[in-house]
Protein backbone atom coordinates (compact mmCIF):
# COMPACT_ATOMS: atom_id res chain seq x y z
CA UNK A 1 0.00 0.00 0.00
CA UNK A 2 1.68 3.08 -1.19
CA UNK A 3 0.13 6.74 -0.33
CA UNK A 4 -1.85 7.76 -3.24
CA UNK A 5 0.03 10.56 -5.42
CA UNK A 6 -0.21 10.56 -9.10
CA UNK A 7 1.98 8.69 -11.93
CA UNK A 8 4.77 7.71 -9.55
CA UNK A 9 5.33 5.89 -6.68
CA UNK A 10 4.56 7.19 -3.58
CA UNK A 11 5.94 6.93 -0.17
CA UNK A 12 5.07 3.24 1.20
CA UNK A 13 1.86 3.66 4.23
CA UNK A 14 4.53 2.62 7.32
CA UNK A 15 7.15 5.04 6.34
CA UNK A 16 4.22 7.86 5.65
CA UNK A 17 3.42 6.87 9.19
CA UNK A 18 6.87 7.20 10.13
CA UNK A 19 7.32 10.71 9.70
CA UNK A 20 3.93 11.39 10.61
CA UNK A 21 4.55 10.37 13.82
CA UNK A 22 7.98 12.12 13.91
CA UNK A 23 6.32 15.09 13.03
CA UNK A 24 8.45 16.10 10.30
CA UNK A 25 5.23 16.16 8.42
CA UNK A 26 3.22 18.49 9.95
CA UNK A 27 -0.29 17.56 7.06
CA UNK A 28 0.01 21.43 5.82
CA UNK A 29 -0.37 22.33 2.34
CA UNK A 30 1.11 25.31 0.51
CA UNK A 31 -2.23 27.25 0.11
CA UNK A 32 -3.41 26.93 3.64
CA UNK A 33 0.27 28.06 4.29
CA UNK A 34 -0.01 31.22 2.96
CA UNK A 35 -3.34 31.92 4.54
CA UNK A 36 -2.05 30.70 7.82
CA UNK A 37 0.50 33.61 7.40
CA UNK A 38 -1.53 36.02 5.45
CA UNK A 39 -4.45 36.02 8.86
CA UNK A 40 -1.20 36.34 11.17
CA UNK A 41 0.35 39.53 9.71
CA UNK A 42 -1.80 40.73 6.94
CA UNK A 43 0.38 44.26 6.62
CA UNK A 44 3.88 42.43 6.71
CA UNK A 45 5.87 42.89 3.24
CA UNK A 46 6.50 39.16 1.99
CA UNK A 47 7.50 40.24 -1.57
CA UNK A 48 9.82 42.90 -3.03
CA UNK A 49 9.98 43.27 -6.63
CA UNK A 50 12.30 45.75 -7.82
CA UNK A 51 11.87 45.61 -11.11
CA UNK A 52 10.59 48.90 -12.74
CA UNK A 53 8.97 51.47 -10.07
CA UNK A 54 9.34 49.09 -7.33
CA UNK A 55 6.65 46.85 -5.67
CA UNK A 56 6.18 45.47 -2.27
CA UNK A 57 3.54 42.99 -1.75
CA UNK A 58 2.08 42.52 1.47
CA UNK A 59 1.67 38.80 3.18
CA UNK A 60 -2.19 39.90 2.73
CA UNK A 61 -1.95 41.15 -0.96
CA UNK A 62 -0.37 37.90 -1.87
CA UNK A 63 -3.08 35.79 -0.24
CA UNK A 64 -5.74 37.53 -1.92
CA UNK A 65 -4.17 37.76 -5.47
CA UNK A 66 -3.46 33.65 -5.32
CA UNK A 67 -7.31 33.63 -4.37
CA UNK A 68 -8.42 35.86 -7.13
CA UNK A 69 -6.30 34.07 -9.60
CA UNK A 70 -7.12 30.47 -8.63
CA UNK A 71 -10.62 31.34 -9.15
CA UNK A 72 -9.59 32.76 -12.49
CA UNK A 73 -7.87 29.41 -13.46
CA UNK A 74 -10.67 27.55 -12.56
CA UNK A 75 -12.39 29.36 -14.61
CA UNK A 76 -10.95 28.60 -17.56
CA UNK A 77 -11.07 24.98 -16.83
CA UNK A 78 -7.89 23.83 -15.00
CA UNK A 79 -8.22 22.32 -12.18
CA UNK A 80 -6.67 19.58 -9.73
CA UNK A 81 -3.68 17.12 -10.82
CA UNK A 82 -3.66 19.60 -14.25
CA UNK A 83 -0.26 20.20 -14.95
CA UNK A 84 0.80 24.15 -15.69
CA UNK A 85 4.19 24.59 -16.83
CA UNK A 86 5.81 27.97 -15.26
CA UNK A 87 8.30 29.62 -17.03
CA UNK A 88 8.80 32.95 -15.34
CA UNK A 89 11.92 35.40 -14.46
CA UNK A 90 12.66 36.70 -10.89
CA UNK A 91 9.09 38.65 -10.46
CA UNK A 92 6.62 38.88 -7.80
CA UNK A 93 3.82 37.01 -10.43
CA UNK A 94 5.71 33.94 -10.32
CA UNK A 95 4.44 33.37 -6.35
CA UNK A 96 0.94 34.77 -7.39
CA UNK A 97 1.28 31.66 -10.10
CA UNK A 98 2.35 28.98 -8.07
CA UNK A 99 0.40 29.83 -4.89
CA UNK A 100 -2.90 30.38 -6.74
CA UNK A 101 -1.89 26.46 -8.63
CA UNK A 102 -1.04 25.05 -5.13
CA UNK A 103 -4.12 26.60 -3.62
CA UNK A 104 -6.30 24.16 -6.93
CA UNK A 105 -4.26 21.40 -6.74
CA UNK A 106 -3.07 22.20 -10.01
CA UNK A 107 0.68 21.08 -10.48
CA UNK A 108 3.24 23.82 -11.84
CA UNK A 109 6.27 22.54 -13.88
CA UNK A 110 9.23 24.73 -13.16
CA UNK A 111 11.04 25.53 -15.86
CA UNK A 112 13.99 27.59 -15.87
CA UNK A 113 13.79 31.28 -18.02
CA UNK A 114 17.13 29.51 -20.18
CA UNK A 115 15.00 26.59 -21.85
CA UNK A 116 13.78 26.81 -25.22
CA UNK A 117 11.59 25.23 -27.61
CA UNK A 118 12.98 22.12 -27.43
CA UNK A 119 12.67 21.38 -23.36
CA UNK A 120 9.52 23.75 -23.06
CA UNK A 121 7.56 21.15 -25.87
CA UNK A 122 9.00 17.98 -23.97
CA UNK A 123 8.05 19.75 -20.33
CA UNK A 124 4.47 20.56 -22.01
CA UNK A 125 4.08 17.44 -24.03
CA UNK A 126 4.86 14.99 -21.82
CA UNK A 127 2.99 16.66 -18.89
CA UNK A 128 -0.24 16.77 -21.13
CA UNK A 129 0.08 20.58 -20.09
CA UNK A 130 -3.24 22.37 -19.69
CA UNK A 131 -1.23 25.77 -19.46
CA UNK A 132 2.26 27.43 -20.34
CA UNK A 133 2.97 30.54 -18.04
CA UNK A 134 5.46 32.86 -19.79
CA UNK A 135 6.73 36.83 -19.16
CA UNK A 136 6.31 39.02 -22.21
CA UNK A 137 10.10 39.53 -22.54
CA UNK A 138 12.98 38.88 -20.25
CA UNK A 139 16.42 39.68 -20.60
CA UNK A 140 15.86 40.47 -24.20
CA UNK A 141 14.28 37.68 -24.98
CA UNK A 142 10.64 37.34 -26.50
CA UNK A 143 8.95 34.34 -24.53
CA UNK A 144 5.50 34.91 -26.51
CA UNK A 145 7.25 33.97 -29.41
CA UNK A 146 8.81 30.68 -27.80
CA UNK A 147 4.78 30.12 -26.94
CA UNK A 148 3.41 30.50 -30.21
CA UNK A 149 6.10 27.84 -31.45
CA UNK A 150 5.47 25.26 -28.32
CA UNK A 151 1.67 26.04 -29.15
CA UNK A 152 2.13 24.81 -32.91
CA UNK A 153 3.70 21.81 -31.24
CA UNK A 154 1.80 20.93 -28.92
CA UNK A 155 -2.09 21.51 -30.12
CA UNK A 156 -3.47 19.59 -26.53
CA UNK A 157 -1.74 22.88 -24.57
CA UNK A 158 -5.00 25.04 -24.30
CA UNK A 159 -3.63 28.21 -22.67
CA UNK A 160 -0.87 30.36 -22.73
CA UNK A 161 -0.86 33.31 -19.97
CA UNK A 162 1.42 36.36 -20.69
CA UNK A 163 3.16 38.32 -18.11
CA UNK A 164 2.47 41.93 -19.16
CA UNK A 165 2.18 42.50 -22.92
CA UNK A 166 0.43 39.24 -24.33
CA UNK A 167 0.48 39.52 -27.70
CA UNK A 168 -1.18 37.04 -29.34
CA UNK A 169 -2.06 34.83 -26.04
CA UNK A 170 -4.27 35.83 -22.97
CA UNK A 171 -3.05 38.63 -20.45
CA UNK A 172 -2.19 37.17 -17.10
CA UNK A 173 -3.65 40.00 -15.65
CA UNK A 174 -7.21 39.14 -17.22
CA UNK A 175 -7.59 36.33 -16.06
CA UNK A 176 -8.00 36.84 -11.80
CA UNK A 177 -11.54 36.87 -10.81
CA UNK A 178 -13.70 37.34 -7.56
CA UNK A 179 -12.78 34.41 -5.18
CA UNK A 180 -14.24 31.26 -4.90
CA UNK A 181 -14.62 28.24 -2.73
CA UNK A 182 -12.53 25.29 -3.76
CA UNK A 183 -14.54 22.34 -4.00
CA UNK A 184 -11.62 19.86 -3.55
CA UNK A 185 -8.52 21.36 -2.29
CA UNK A 186 -5.40 19.26 -2.46
CA UNK A 187 -4.43 17.78 0.86
CA UNK A 188 -1.33 17.35 2.09
CA UNK A 189 0.17 13.95 0.80
CA UNK A 190 -1.08 15.06 -2.82
CA UNK A 191 1.61 16.51 -5.18
CA UNK A 192 1.82 19.72 -5.48
CA UNK A 193 4.55 20.36 -7.78
CA UNK A 194 6.81 18.71 -10.49
CA UNK A 195 10.39 20.15 -10.57
CA UNK A 196 13.20 19.27 -12.90
CA UNK A 197 15.83 17.11 -12.49
CA UNK A 198 19.52 18.00 -13.81
CA UNK A 199 19.63 14.45 -15.22
CA UNK A 200 21.92 11.64 -16.54
CA UNK A 201 19.28 10.77 -19.65
CA UNK A 202 17.98 12.08 -22.97
CA UNK A 203 15.13 13.61 -21.66
CA UNK A 204 15.30 16.40 -18.11
CA UNK A 205 12.56 13.64 -15.66
CA UNK A 206 10.43 15.59 -13.68
CA UNK A 207 10.26 14.76 -9.76
CA UNK A 208 6.78 14.73 -7.97
CA UNK A 209 6.75 16.68 -5.01
CA UNK A 210 4.11 16.82 -1.92
CA UNK A 211 3.22 19.40 0.26
CA UNK A 212 3.79 17.37 3.39
CA UNK A 213 7.62 16.26 1.69
CA UNK A 214 8.60 19.66 0.39
CA UNK A 215 7.19 21.79 3.58
CA UNK A 216 9.46 19.60 5.68
CA UNK A 217 12.31 20.95 3.63
CA UNK A 218 11.60 23.79 4.15
CA UNK A 219 11.02 24.41 8.09
CA UNK A 220 13.93 22.00 8.56
CA UNK A 221 15.85 24.01 6.64
CA UNK A 222 15.08 27.47 8.35
CA UNK A 223 15.91 26.16 11.60
CA UNK A 224 19.31 25.08 10.42
CA UNK A 225 19.68 28.48 8.44
CA UNK A 226 18.46 30.28 11.08
CA UNK A 227 15.47 31.75 9.32
CA UNK A 228 12.91 33.24 11.05
CA UNK A 229 10.14 36.36 10.66
CA UNK A 230 13.12 38.89 10.80
CA UNK A 231 14.82 37.18 7.80
CA UNK A 232 15.02 38.67 4.60
CA UNK A 233 16.39 35.90 1.92
CA UNK A 234 17.68 37.57 -1.45
CA UNK A 235 16.12 35.52 -4.53
CA UNK A 236 19.13 36.00 -6.66
CA UNK A 237 19.62 32.59 -8.20
CA UNK A 238 16.12 31.29 -11.18
CA UNK A 239 13.57 31.29 -8.87
CA UNK A 240 11.93 28.22 -9.98
CA UNK A 241 15.33 26.09 -9.05
CA UNK A 242 15.23 23.76 -6.41
CA UNK A 243 18.09 25.53 -4.19
CA UNK A 244 16.25 29.40 -4.61
CA UNK A 245 12.81 27.56 -3.71
CA UNK A 246 13.35 25.89 -0.60
CA UNK A 247 17.26 25.57 0.60
CA UNK A 248 15.71 27.54 2.60
CA UNK A 249 14.77 29.60 -0.17
CA UNK A 250 11.70 31.79 -0.90
CA UNK A 251 9.46 29.12 0.07
CA UNK A 252 11.43 28.68 3.20
CA UNK A 253 11.16 32.28 3.80
CA UNK A 254 7.44 32.73 3.20
CA UNK A 255 6.54 30.14 6.04
CA UNK A 256 8.83 31.49 8.08
CA UNK A 257 6.57 34.79 7.46
CA UNK A 258 9.95 36.75 6.38
CA UNK A 259 10.41 38.77 3.40
CA UNK A 260 11.57 37.85 0.05
CA UNK A 261 13.72 39.83 -2.05
CA UNK A 262 13.77 39.23 -5.93
CA UNK A 263 17.14 39.68 -7.74
CA UNK A 264 16.24 40.26 -11.54
CA UNK A 265 20.02 38.92 -11.97
CA UNK A 266 22.38 37.96 -10.15
CA UNK A 267 25.37 39.67 -10.09
CA UNK A 268 27.02 42.11 -7.82
CA UNK A 269 25.77 45.40 -9.58
CA UNK A 270 22.23 44.63 -9.03
CA UNK A 271 22.55 42.59 -5.98
CA UNK A 272 24.69 44.58 -3.50
CA UNK A 273 22.68 47.74 -3.83
CA UNK A 274 19.35 45.06 -2.84
CA UNK A 275 21.49 43.45 -0.05
CA UNK A 276 21.76 47.32 1.20
CA UNK A 277 18.67 49.01 0.55
CA UNK A 278 16.25 46.02 2.07
CA UNK A 279 18.65 44.97 4.83
CA UNK A 280 19.08 41.19 3.03
CA UNK A 281 19.95 38.70 5.95
CA UNK A 282 21.03 35.42 3.83
CA UNK A 283 21.05 34.57 -0.05
CA UNK A 284 21.96 31.06 -1.97
CA UNK A 285 24.72 31.37 -4.80
CA UNK A 286 26.26 28.88 -6.74
CA UNK A 287 30.12 28.41 -6.33
CA UNK A 288 31.22 31.15 -9.46
CA UNK A 289 28.93 33.53 -8.58
CA UNK A 290 30.30 33.35 -4.45
CA UNK A 291 33.61 33.61 -6.42
CA UNK A 292 32.30 36.57 -7.73
CA UNK A 293 31.03 38.08 -4.97
CA UNK A 294 33.82 37.53 -2.45
CA UNK A 295 35.87 39.53 -5.48
CA UNK A 296 33.50 42.55 -5.87
CA UNK A 297 33.15 42.66 -1.83
CA UNK A 298 36.17 44.01 -2.22
CA UNK A 299 35.64 46.83 -4.02
CA UNK A 300 32.11 47.69 -3.78
CA UNK A 301 30.53 51.08 -2.07
CA UNK A 302 27.75 49.15 -0.60
CA UNK A 303 27.33 48.48 2.84
CA UNK A 304 26.63 44.45 3.16
CA UNK A 305 26.50 44.50 7.00
CA UNK A 306 23.08 43.12 7.40
CA UNK A 307 24.40 40.02 5.54
CA UNK A 308 24.75 36.79 8.14
CA UNK A 309 24.75 34.20 5.98
CA UNK A 310 25.68 32.75 2.65
CA UNK A 311 24.95 29.63 1.29
CA UNK A 312 26.43 28.13 -1.80
CA UNK A 313 25.84 24.78 -3.28
CA UNK A 314 24.90 23.27 -6.52
CA UNK A 315 28.26 22.42 -7.68
CA UNK A 316 31.50 21.45 -5.75
CA UNK A 317 33.05 25.03 -3.87
CA UNK A 318 36.43 24.82 -3.18
CA UNK A 319 38.42 24.89 0.12
CA UNK A 320 40.45 27.73 -1.18
CA UNK A 321 37.19 29.83 -2.32
CA UNK A 322 35.12 28.79 0.70
CA UNK A 323 37.59 30.68 3.15
CA UNK A 324 37.15 33.60 1.73
CA UNK A 325 33.87 34.01 2.17
CA UNK A 326 33.48 35.06 5.61
CA UNK A 327 36.52 37.83 5.40
CA UNK A 328 35.79 39.05 1.80
CA UNK A 329 31.41 39.25 3.14
CA UNK A 330 32.01 39.48 7.29
CA UNK A 331 29.20 36.77 6.84
CA UNK A 332 29.12 32.98 7.72
CA UNK A 333 29.28 30.38 4.86
CA UNK A 334 26.83 27.92 5.14
CA UNK A 335 27.72 25.18 2.08
CA UNK A 336 24.75 23.29 0.81
CA UNK A 337 24.59 19.91 -1.31
CA UNK A 338 21.12 19.32 -2.46
CA UNK A 339 19.00 17.93 -5.36
CA UNK A 340 15.79 18.27 -6.90
CA UNK A 341 14.68 14.93 -6.12
CA UNK A 342 14.77 15.18 -2.20
CA UNK A 343 18.17 15.01 0.27
CA UNK A 344 19.80 18.37 1.22
CA UNK A 345 22.64 18.40 3.47
CA UNK A 346 24.22 21.67 5.84
CA UNK A 347 26.90 22.79 7.58
CA UNK A 348 25.65 24.08 10.72
CA UNK A 349 25.93 27.55 11.47
CA UNK A 350 28.00 26.05 14.78
CA UNK A 351 30.02 23.84 12.70
CA UNK A 352 33.62 24.57 13.26
CA UNK A 353 34.91 26.80 10.27
CA UNK A 354 37.13 23.25 9.15
CA UNK A 355 34.26 21.48 8.60
CA UNK A 356 32.48 24.65 7.15
CA UNK A 357 35.44 24.71 4.54
CA UNK A 358 35.92 21.56 3.86
CA UNK A 359 32.55 19.18 3.93
CA UNK A 360 29.30 19.75 1.89
CA UNK A 361 27.51 19.08 5.37
CA UNK A 362 24.95 16.81 6.39
CA UNK A 363 21.51 15.85 5.94
CA UNK A 364 18.47 18.14 7.23
CA UNK A 365 17.05 15.08 9.11
CA UNK A 366 17.74 12.59 11.59
CA UNK A 367 15.28 10.40 9.73
CA UNK A 368 17.39 10.89 5.95
CA UNK A 369 18.75 7.49 5.56
CA UNK A 370 22.35 7.87 4.07
CA UNK A 371 24.29 4.85 2.35
CA UNK A 372 27.59 5.04 0.43
CA UNK A 373 28.59 2.14 -1.18
CA UNK A 374 30.61 -0.02 -3.48
CA UNK A 375 29.91 -0.99 -6.90
CA UNK A 376 27.82 -3.88 -6.19
CA UNK A 377 25.98 -1.81 -3.66
CA UNK A 378 28.08 -3.12 -0.46
CA UNK A 379 28.23 -0.66 2.69
CA UNK A 380 31.30 0.88 2.83
CA UNK A 381 32.82 2.24 6.37
CA UNK A 382 32.84 6.02 7.49
CA UNK A 383 35.65 7.56 5.70
CA UNK A 384 35.40 5.19 2.33
CA UNK A 385 34.74 7.14 -0.72
CA UNK A 386 31.72 5.10 -2.53
CA UNK A 387 27.83 5.67 -4.42
CA UNK A 388 25.80 8.17 -1.71
CA UNK A 389 22.12 6.22 -1.78
CA UNK A 390 19.64 7.79 0.41
CA UNK A 391 15.78 7.25 1.28
CA UNK A 392 14.00 9.61 3.68
CA UNK A 393 11.28 12.12 4.74
CA UNK A 394 11.69 14.38 1.17
CA UNK A 395 13.47 11.95 -0.52
CA UNK A 396 10.87 11.00 -3.91
CA UNK A 397 10.31 7.68 -4.35
CA UNK A 398 10.44 7.56 -7.97
CA UNK A 399 10.45 9.90 -11.40
CA UNK A 400 6.87 11.18 -12.82
CA UNK A 401 5.70 8.62 -15.14
CA UNK A 402 8.87 7.26 -15.68
CA UNK A 403 9.02 3.43 -14.34
CA UNK A 404 11.71 2.06 -16.19
CA UNK A 405 14.16 4.52 -15.22
CA UNK A 406 13.01 4.26 -11.91
CA UNK A 407 13.96 0.47 -12.14
CA UNK A 408 17.36 2.21 -12.02
CA UNK A 409 17.70 4.74 -9.98
CA UNK A 410 16.20 3.30 -7.29
CA UNK A 411 16.76 0.56 -4.92
CA UNK A 412 14.08 -2.19 -4.41
CA UNK A 413 13.97 -0.83 -1.12
CA UNK A 414 13.58 2.69 -2.11
CA UNK A 415 16.80 4.38 -1.85
CA UNK A 416 17.40 6.79 -4.35
CA UNK A 417 20.80 6.29 -6.32
CA UNK A 418 22.30 10.18 -6.32
CA UNK A 419 24.86 9.31 -8.95
CA UNK A 420 27.19 11.18 -6.69
CA UNK A 421 30.49 9.79 -4.92
CA UNK A 422 30.95 10.92 -1.57
CA UNK A 423 32.97 10.20 1.59
CA UNK A 424 31.30 10.55 4.89
CA UNK A 425 33.63 12.10 8.11
CA UNK A 426 33.24 10.49 11.67
CA UNK A 427 31.26 13.62 12.24
CA UNK A 428 28.65 12.46 9.66
CA UNK A 429 29.67 15.29 7.12
CA UNK A 430 29.44 14.55 3.71
CA UNK A 431 32.33 15.33 1.17
CA UNK A 432 31.59 15.13 -2.43
CA UNK A 433 34.64 13.42 -4.43
CA UNK A 434 33.51 13.03 -7.65
CA UNK A 435 30.05 11.59 -9.85
CA UNK A 436 29.45 8.32 -11.34
CA UNK A 437 26.07 9.49 -13.38
CA UNK A 438 26.70 10.88 -16.89
CA UNK A 439 26.50 14.36 -16.55
CA UNK A 440 28.22 17.98 -16.86
CA UNK A 441 27.99 20.13 -13.69
CA UNK A 442 28.50 23.47 -15.38
CA UNK A 443 29.01 25.94 -12.04
CA UNK A 444 25.30 24.14 -11.02
CA UNK A 445 23.94 24.45 -13.96
CA UNK A 446 23.56 20.36 -15.13
CA UNK A 447 23.78 19.24 -18.24
CA UNK A 448 22.79 15.35 -19.03
CA UNK A 449 25.69 14.21 -21.71
CA UNK A 450 23.07 12.21 -23.09
CA UNK A 451 20.78 14.68 -23.94
CA UNK A 452 23.65 16.56 -25.59
CA UNK A 453 25.06 13.97 -27.64
CA UNK A 454 20.94 12.72 -29.74
CA UNK A 455 21.25 16.32 -30.40
CA UNK A 456 24.77 16.32 -32.08
CA UNK A 457 23.82 12.92 -33.48
CA UNK A 458 21.35 14.50 -35.38
CA UNK A 459 24.38 16.48 -37.73
CA UNK A 460 23.93 15.20 -41.30
CA UNK A 461 27.59 14.81 -40.82
CA UNK A 462 28.52 13.01 -37.44
CA UNK A 463 28.80 9.47 -36.78
CA UNK A 464 29.49 9.48 -33.17
CA UNK A 465 29.87 11.72 -30.69
CA UNK A 466 30.58 11.59 -26.84
CA UNK A 467 30.18 14.54 -24.29
CA UNK A 468 32.51 14.73 -21.35
CA UNK A 469 33.11 17.09 -18.63
CA UNK A 470 36.77 19.55 -18.97
CA UNK A 471 38.35 21.46 -16.13
CA UNK A 472 37.54 25.03 -15.89
CA UNK A 473 38.79 27.77 -13.36
CA UNK A 474 35.23 29.80 -13.29
CA UNK A 475 32.74 27.24 -13.71
CA UNK A 476 34.73 23.99 -12.56
CA UNK A 477 33.44 21.63 -15.22
CA UNK A 478 32.45 23.00 -18.90
CA UNK A 479 31.41 20.75 -21.74
CA UNK A 480 33.60 19.07 -24.37
CA UNK A 481 31.93 17.21 -27.11
CA UNK A 482 34.21 15.01 -29.16
CA UNK A 483 33.02 13.68 -32.13
CA UNK A 484 33.87 11.27 -35.02
CA UNK A 485 32.50 12.17 -38.57
CA UNK A 486 30.86 10.37 -40.81
CA UNK A 487 33.66 8.93 -43.40
CA UNK A 488 33.53 11.21 -46.80
CA UNK A 489 31.70 13.68 -44.72
CA UNK A 490 32.30 17.71 -45.83
CA UNK A 491 34.80 18.26 -43.13
CA UNK A 492 32.80 21.11 -40.06
CA UNK A 493 34.17 23.39 -38.05
CA UNK A 494 33.53 23.37 -34.10
CA UNK A 495 31.36 26.33 -34.49
CA UNK A 496 28.73 24.81 -36.79
CA UNK A 497 28.09 22.17 -34.64
CA UNK A 498 28.00 24.50 -31.69
CA UNK A 499 25.25 26.14 -33.79
CA UNK A 500 23.68 23.31 -34.86
CA UNK A 501 22.86 22.41 -31.13
CA UNK A 502 21.83 26.00 -30.45
CA UNK A 503 19.41 26.30 -33.50
CA UNK A 504 17.91 22.60 -32.23
CA UNK A 505 15.97 25.05 -29.22
CA UNK A 506 17.87 24.21 -26.51
CA UNK A 507 19.27 26.42 -23.17
CA UNK A 508 22.57 28.16 -23.84
CA UNK A 509 23.89 26.66 -21.12
CA UNK A 510 23.53 23.14 -22.91
CA UNK A 511 25.66 24.35 -26.10
CA UNK A 512 28.76 22.49 -26.29
CA UNK A 513 32.01 24.68 -24.98
CA UNK A 514 34.07 23.08 -27.02
CA UNK A 515 34.33 20.50 -29.93
CA UNK A 516 37.09 18.33 -30.32
CA UNK A 517 37.41 15.92 -34.07
CA UNK A 518 38.93 12.59 -33.80
CA UNK A 519 39.27 9.52 -36.25
CA UNK A 520 37.84 7.35 -32.81
CA UNK A 521 37.21 6.93 -29.08
CA UNK A 522 39.62 5.32 -26.71
CA UNK A 523 37.61 2.09 -25.74
CA UNK A 524 37.35 0.23 -22.59
CA UNK A 525 38.02 -3.56 -21.38
CA UNK A 526 34.44 -4.40 -23.25
CA UNK A 527 34.59 -2.03 -25.94
CA UNK A 528 32.28 1.09 -24.56
CA UNK A 529 33.59 4.64 -25.12
CA UNK A 530 35.77 4.90 -22.28
CA UNK A 531 34.46 8.41 -20.92
CA UNK A 532 37.10 8.59 -18.27
CA UNK A 533 40.04 8.40 -21.20
CA UNK A 534 38.36 11.24 -23.15
CA UNK A 535 38.41 13.50 -19.80
CA UNK A 536 41.71 12.80 -19.10
CA UNK A 537 42.68 13.86 -22.92
CA UNK A 538 40.65 17.01 -22.28
CA UNK A 539 42.74 17.85 -19.51
CA UNK A 540 45.75 17.09 -20.42
CA UNK A 541 45.57 19.47 -23.51
CA UNK A 542 44.45 22.42 -21.88
CA UNK A 543 46.99 22.09 -19.46
CA UNK A 544 49.32 21.64 -21.78
CA UNK A 545 47.81 24.81 -23.97
CA UNK A 546 48.08 26.67 -20.82
CA UNK A 547 51.80 25.71 -20.04
CA UNK A 548 52.86 27.14 -23.22
CA UNK A 549 50.74 30.20 -22.46
CA UNK A 550 52.72 31.23 -19.65
P1 LIG B 1 19.64 17.99 -9.53
O1 LIG B 1 19.43 16.49 -9.41
O2 LIG B 1 19.53 18.53 -10.88
O3 LIG B 1 18.78 18.72 -8.56
O4 LIG B 1 21.15 18.29 -9.12
C1 LIG B 1 21.64 17.84 -7.90
C2 LIG B 1 23.07 17.48 -8.06
O5 LIG B 1 23.89 18.67 -8.01
C3 LIG B 1 23.62 16.63 -6.96
O6 LIG B 1 23.27 15.28 -7.11
C4 LIG B 1 25.10 16.89 -7.11
O7 LIG B 1 25.63 16.14 -8.18
C5 LIG B 1 25.16 18.36 -7.49
N1 LIG B 1 25.41 19.22 -6.31
C6 LIG B 1 24.53 19.99 -5.65
N2 LIG B 1 25.12 20.66 -4.64
C7 LIG B 1 26.42 20.30 -4.65
C8 LIG B 1 27.56 20.63 -3.84
N3 LIG B 1 27.47 21.50 -2.82
N4 LIG B 1 28.74 20.04 -4.14
C9 LIG B 1 28.85 19.17 -5.17
N5 LIG B 1 27.81 18.82 -5.96
C10 LIG B 1 26.62 19.37 -5.72
O1 LIG C 1 21.97 21.48 -7.22
C1 LIG C 1 20.87 21.35 -6.70
O2 LIG C 1 19.92 20.80 -7.27
C2 LIG C 1 20.67 21.89 -5.31
C3 LIG C 1 21.70 22.53 -4.65
C4 LIG C 1 21.51 23.03 -3.38
C5 LIG C 1 19.43 21.76 -4.68
O3 LIG C 1 18.40 21.13 -5.31
C6 LIG C 1 19.23 22.26 -3.38
C7 LIG C 1 20.28 22.92 -2.73
O4 LIG C 1 18.02 22.12 -2.80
Amino acid sequence: MTEPTIDAPGYPAEFAERYRAAGWWRGETFGQMLRDRAAEHPERVAIVDPAGDGRRWTYGELDARADRLAAGFLGHGIGKGDRVVVQLPNIAEFFEVVFALFRIGALPVFALPAHRETEITHFCSFTEAAAYVVADVAEGYDYRELATKVRAEVPALKHVFVVGDPGEHTALADVPTDPVVVEDPPRPHDLAFLQLSGGSTGVPKLIPRTHDDYIYSLWGSNEICGVDEHSVYLCALPAAHNFPLSSPGTLGALYAGARVVLAPRPSPDVAFPLIEREGVTLTGLVPPLALVWTEAAGTTAHDLSSLEVLLVGGAKFSEEAARRVRPALGCTLQQVFGMAEGLVNYTRLDDPEEIVVTTQGRPISPDDEIRVVDDQDNDLPVGATGHLLTRGPYTIRGYWRAPEHNAVSFTEDGFYRTGDVVRRTETGHLVVEGRAKDQINRGGEKVAAEEIENHILAHPSVHDVAVVSMPDDYLGERTCAYVVLREGAEPVKSIAIKKFVRERGLAAFKVPDRVEFVDAFPQTGIGKVSKKDLRAAIAARLRDTAATQH
